[in-house]
């Protein structure tokens, strides 16, 4: 019997409905496959991270590190790896606090951001006593170390922390460092290069979120960095916002990146009746820029902000997600460009192989150089017995001259230098290394050591 009209219409209908809840299916599917619940996934989805500053002191609370292990793929600790922190007497090193993040972050597959090797601001008392050469030698042996210790460990290490002055001057802020020469920015990011070559090296600083005095500043350094090879990788942007962002906070972020830089938004916070629509406004101008490797707030819950009263985070106090939230989650999944991750640029050559002199030891300088200087870091190791002592001589090519040196004794600053352990790093296991360096004017290339046990 010929269907009816009505009965066609009834198995139209029915295939329609079918075909709907196929669709419908496959629909939610698609949709959930793109639309991950938490930051950290939701980020990953363009290649991008998105973290959280964190505090030792927190990792007791059950509620931060529920939220802290269920959000978040990247981890800066809040003040534990600063130089008061990390190197409260001069030459003693603490990094149990630091330690105790990093340890979390790793173990819950997690990445860390190093904040902030040198800093005007929270520097130990015996620091801030001191001036021009020592200080330089001081603060260069802080990044060597701090640097060296978590070395392999940090994606990425905030290795200057706002060093440029507010206002319209574009200049260098005032402080300590900033009077023991001009080049002491990139005298340090040679040292943290030298130390860690696996590490992004990145500037940091806050009022640079559009273009101004200050951003330019900052943009005309980092583009003079590129051009004569002083290792930078980064930059970040704190992102400290009062219910609004600069109509140029993405133009802003794309000039740096088209020096060749990654950017980073770092210390994300927003006050005010605004914040929702301004967080969703900064993710998608992160993720509208390609060489924007992702964003971190600065802390979890309100109650967790540095910002007291301001309210400025995506958590309330209770640990409960705020319309800030939901915001930057639809930003990340509504996507955008997908990140292009960079390795360091420029990692350290190494230049003289191993002299074995004598028995006993053998050393090996590593040279971090630039028009007009360097960096040396020398490793010196122990052969198959113990050393109680152990001396270095370099032999510097004519030019060269050591303006200061850390972690040993000098003798000389020209030609032939002689380097002797301090009384910290005498004793070295057989087949273990200890490092001292130090830096100088001229070049150093085709510099020669030979270590003497004893
Ligand atoms: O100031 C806000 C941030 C600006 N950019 C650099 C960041 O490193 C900085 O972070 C804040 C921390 O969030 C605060 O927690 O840096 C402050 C220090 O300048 C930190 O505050 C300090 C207090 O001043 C100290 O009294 C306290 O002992 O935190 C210390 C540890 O809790």
């Amino acid at each position: 019997m010929k269907p009816t009209s009505r009965s066609l219409s009834r198995a139209a209908l029915a295939s329609t409905l079918l075909a709907a809840s196929i669709g419908a299916s496959l629909l939610l599917a698609t949709t959930s496959a793109g639309a991950a619940t938490t930051l950290g996934a939701s980020a990953a989805q363009t290649g991008r991270y998105f973290g959280t500053a964190v505090s030792a002191g927190k990792l007791g609370d059950t509620t931060y590190v529920g939220i802290l292990n269920r959000e978040f793929s990247m981890v800066t600790p809040e003040n534990e790896m600063k130089w008061d922190a990390t190197e409260p007497n001069q030459g003693q090193f603490s990094f149990t606090n630091g330690d105790r993040i990093l340890n979390q972050a790793v173990s819950n597959g997690k990445r860390v951001r190093g904040h902030a090797l040198l800093w005007h601001q929270q520097q130990p008392g015996w620091a801030q006593g001191l001036s021009g050469s020592a200080l330089r030698q001081a603060a260069l042996n802080h990044v060597t170390q701090v640097a060296t210790h978590y070395q392999g460990k940090i994606y990425a290490w905030d290795v200057v922390n706002e060093a440029f002055a507010d206002g319209g001057s574009g200049g260098r802020r005032d402080s300590n460092l900033q009077r023991t020469g001009n080049d002491w920015i990139e005298a340090a990011f040679r040292a943290a290069r030298a130390a860690d070559p696996g590490a992004k090296l990145c500037y940091n600083d806050y009022n640079t979120d559009g273009v101004n005095a200050k951003s330019t500043g900052i943009y005309n350094m980092v583009r003079d960095f590129k051009s004569r090879g002083v290792p930078i990788d980064c930059v970040g942007f704190q992102s400290h916002l009062s219910n609004s962002a600069p109509s140029d906070y993405q133009a802003n972020l794309q000039r740096f990146a088209d020096l060749g830089v990654e950017v980073q938004i770092t210390e994300l916070d927003i006050s005010g009746s605004n914040q929702a629509n301004v967080y969703g406004t900064v993710t998608r101008a992160c993720l509208a820029v390609a060489r924007c490797a992702g964003l971190t707030v600065w802390g979890i819950r309100d109650s967790d902000s540095w910002r007291t009263g301001e309210n400025p985070l995506l958590f309330d106090g209770n640990g409960n997600k705020k319309a800030a939230y939901t915001s930057v989650l639809d930003a990340l999944n509504a996507g955008g460009t997908t990140t292009t991750p960079t390795t360091p640029t420029t990692p350290t050559t190494p230049t003289t192989p191993t002299t074995p002199s004598n028995s006993g030891c053998t050393s090996s300088v590593s040279l971090d150089s630039w028009n007009g200087g360097f960096v040396a870091t020398v490793r010196v190791t122990a052969g198959s017995t113990a050393l109680s002592g152990w001396s270095v001589t370099t032999n510097l090519p004519s030019g060269a001259t050591v303006t200061s040196g850390w972690n040993a004794g000098q003798s000389g600053t020209t030609g032939s230098v002689k380097w002797t352990n301090v009384g910290y790093n005498g004793n070295v296991a057989a087949g273990q290394s200890t490092q001292f360096g130090f830096q100088g004017t001229g070049s150093a290339d085709g510099i020669t050591s030979s270590c003497t046990a004893g």
